[in-house]
């Protein structure tokens, strides 16, 4: 397994407008585009080679939701690239760390992704990705 770079920092925001006036308005970042995803609105931000991914809850119910609740917001997880997510989830499982997808699953913005168990990893929640690969 090689981890390649951080592909996104994920970010727990109340509103995706409001979180916008800061992050394109405040900082000279742009926004590419927005995206409906498992109750999620998600704002996808390039930062250099990697981006910031803003999550906003619309569902109610979704993993956004619980977090904002508990924790205000802030930065919900951090997202490695990786060369090959299949062999990734394989080579943790063997190593013994808890993931939450044992099989690597379709992520927001064309990616096949992975979460590990932030109770792993010290308190991080920490995703695998790749942009799409079928297996
Ligand atoms: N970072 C660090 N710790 C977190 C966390 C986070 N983002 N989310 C939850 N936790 C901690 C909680 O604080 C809690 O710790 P304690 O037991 O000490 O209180 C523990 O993990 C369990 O959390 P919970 O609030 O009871 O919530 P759930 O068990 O229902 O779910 C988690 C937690 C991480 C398993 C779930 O949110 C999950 O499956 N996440 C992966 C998918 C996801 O987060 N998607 C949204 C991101 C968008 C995307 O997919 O890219």
């Amino acid at each position: 397994m090689k981890i390649k770079k951080i592909a996104h920092l994920g970010v727990a925001v109340h509103d995706l407008d409001a979180a916008l006036k800061f992050f394109t308005g405040g900082l000279p970042l742009e926004l590419t585009h927005t995206e409906d995803y498992q109750g999620m609105k998600i704002g996808f931000i390039p930062v250099g080679e990697s981006s910031i991914e803003l999550l906003q809850d619309v569902s109610g119910s979704s993993a956004i939701k619980k977090f904002l609740e508990k924790n205000g917001e802030g930065i919900h997880h951090i997202a490695f690239e990786v060369d090959d997510i299949y062999q990734a989830v394989e080579e943790l499982k063997a190593r013994g760390v808890r993931l939450i997808d044992e099989t690597p699953r379709q992520g927001a913005h064309g990616m096949t992704i992975a979460f590990m168990h932030p109770k792993a990893s010290h308190g991080i929640l920490m995703e695998l990705c790749q942009p799409m690969v079928s297996h």
